[in-house]
């Protein structure tokens, strides 16, 4: 996401860098992988590894998921093992980590996107195919969760189907076999680095939605064609697939996502420096809501109390132009405040996406953009689905004369 960082021939949808798509290719067919790319599954299993490395007496360090992701189990836990020097077989790990992973399934959560990607192309015809590194038990046990998606994925492919894993391209020719397509016409969506470079020697073209932190990690994703901030940000025309069409006033409908707190101090520079004042949420009370959305600009309304209920704008994310140390919140109110108001609570109703957080050439530019979507923002929350939600009690009980 960086557009300073030129040494990865990667194209990326930040609007500093409006790159056309490395080659214009007809996609017939879309082949998913499932855990971290449609699901969130990462975040239990290295939950797991935590508790089982601690069990070990040996302490957890947080590192080397980007090792583990996308590889077949016993290859992860082999890897584990070797990180960690645990006195255990690649095979008892993996019977330690599904024991504590069962009945765990149903816990993953759809990945923001995921849904509408699955509906959209289920809906339009597109032939796709899941092909997942996990044993067939497991991917049937995690569809079962997701509503729809056992009657969707008609075709899927599972780790134990093929001799090689990932970064082999068999689970993927596999796949294209199934589906009667020329792997040419695949376009593959994954989010490990492994099962990237599987989709390239698959001869296909594959989109990357890293679920790792990209900065850091930019490297290992150099070989996609693509690389997406999320599953929100594909834009299925540029591979000749029907487009989505649920954008309104430009923006994308979700939520309602609720977050609220007192007004506290931020990184003291948007009055000043982008004269564009941002009223900063304590991160820790959010760290899961953090965590579970996607960096981005979206819309909402914004409550605050003894004052009103207002438009907002705002971005989720470590603002890459500042490259800030935490991911914040940083809500926009469109409406001019004759005083600061820090330790008032605030309440915001987040109902739409807008775009992902992006580099800019300058500061100029950065605010211009953040302009253009207050523009964008106070225009589309008078419509319908996002209108309503200035009513949301969780708003107007903070009124100056609300009865309760
Ligand atoms: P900080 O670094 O503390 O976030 P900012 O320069 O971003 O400082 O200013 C944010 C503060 O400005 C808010 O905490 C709030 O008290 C005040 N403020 C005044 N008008 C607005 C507005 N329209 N939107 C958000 N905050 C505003
Ligand atoms: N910072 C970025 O680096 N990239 C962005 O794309 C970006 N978009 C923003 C959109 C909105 C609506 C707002 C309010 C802020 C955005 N900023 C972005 C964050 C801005 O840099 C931040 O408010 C300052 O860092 C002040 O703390
Ligand atoms: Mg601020």
């Amino acid at each position: 996401m960086d557009s300073n960082d030129d040494a990865h021939a990667v194209t990326t949808a930040v609007p500093s860098s409006p790159l056309p798509p490395p080659q214009q290719l007809k996609i017939y067919h879309v082949i998913l992988d499932l855990d971290g790319t449609l699901i969130d599954t990462e975040t239990l299993v290295e939950e797991a590894l935590e508790l089982i490395v601690t069990g070990y007496g040996k302490k957890w360090n947080g590192e080397g998921a980007h090792k583990r992701l996308g590889k077949r189990p016993l290859e992860s836990a082999a890897s584990l093992i070797q990180d960690y020097d645990l006195p255990c077989t690649p095979q008892e790990l993996y019977s330690q980590i599904l024991a504590f992973m069962k009945n765990r399934w149903a816990q993953a959560r759809a990945l923001p996107g995921a849904n509408r990607l699955v509906t959209h192309l289920h809906s339009h015809g597109v032939p796709f195919a899941i092909a997942s590194s996990s044993p067939a038990k497991n991917i049937k046990a995690k569809l079962s969760y997701q509503a729809g998606w056992t009657e969707a994925f008609t075709v899927v492919v599972a780790g134990d189907e093929v001799i090689n894993g990932k970064p082999a391209p068999d689970i993927f020719l596999e796949a294209a076999k199934r589906l009667n397509a020329d792997p040419a016409t695949c376009l593959v969506i994954e989010d490990a680095p492994a099962g990237v470079k599987a989709g390239k020697a698959a001869g296909m073209t594959v989109l990357a939605v890293p679920s790792l932190p990209t900065k850091e990690f930019h490297s290992l994703y150099s070989d996609a064609d693509v690389v997406l901030n999320s599953l929100l940000d594909l834009e299925p025309e540029t591979w000749g697939l029907p487009p989505f069409e649920d954008r309104i006033g430009g923006v994308l409908p979700m939520g309602p996502l609720y977050m609220g707190g007192p007004v506290v101090m931020g990184f003291g520079r948007g009055s000043k420096l982008l004269g564009i004042p941002t009223a900063n949420l304590a991160t820790t009370a959010l760290s899961k809501q953090l965590a579970e959305n996607v960096c981005g600009v979206y819309i909402g309304w914004a409550g605050l109390a003894n004052h009103g209920v207002y438009k907002m704008v705002m971005n989720i994310g470590w603002s890459p132009y500042f490259n800030n140390a935490e991911k914040t919140v940083e809500p926009w109110l469109l409406h001019d405040f004759a005083e600061n108001f820090y330790g008032v609570e605030l309440r915001l109703v987040v109902v739409g996406y807008i775009r992902p957080e992006a580099n800019f050439v300058s500061l100029e530019a950065l605010v211009e953009r953040i302009h253009e979507d207050g523009r964008i923002a106070k225009a589309a929350l008078d419509m319908a689905p996002y209108s309503q939600y200035a009513e949301d009690p969780y708003l107007t009980t903070m009124l100056p004369n609300s009865a309760t």
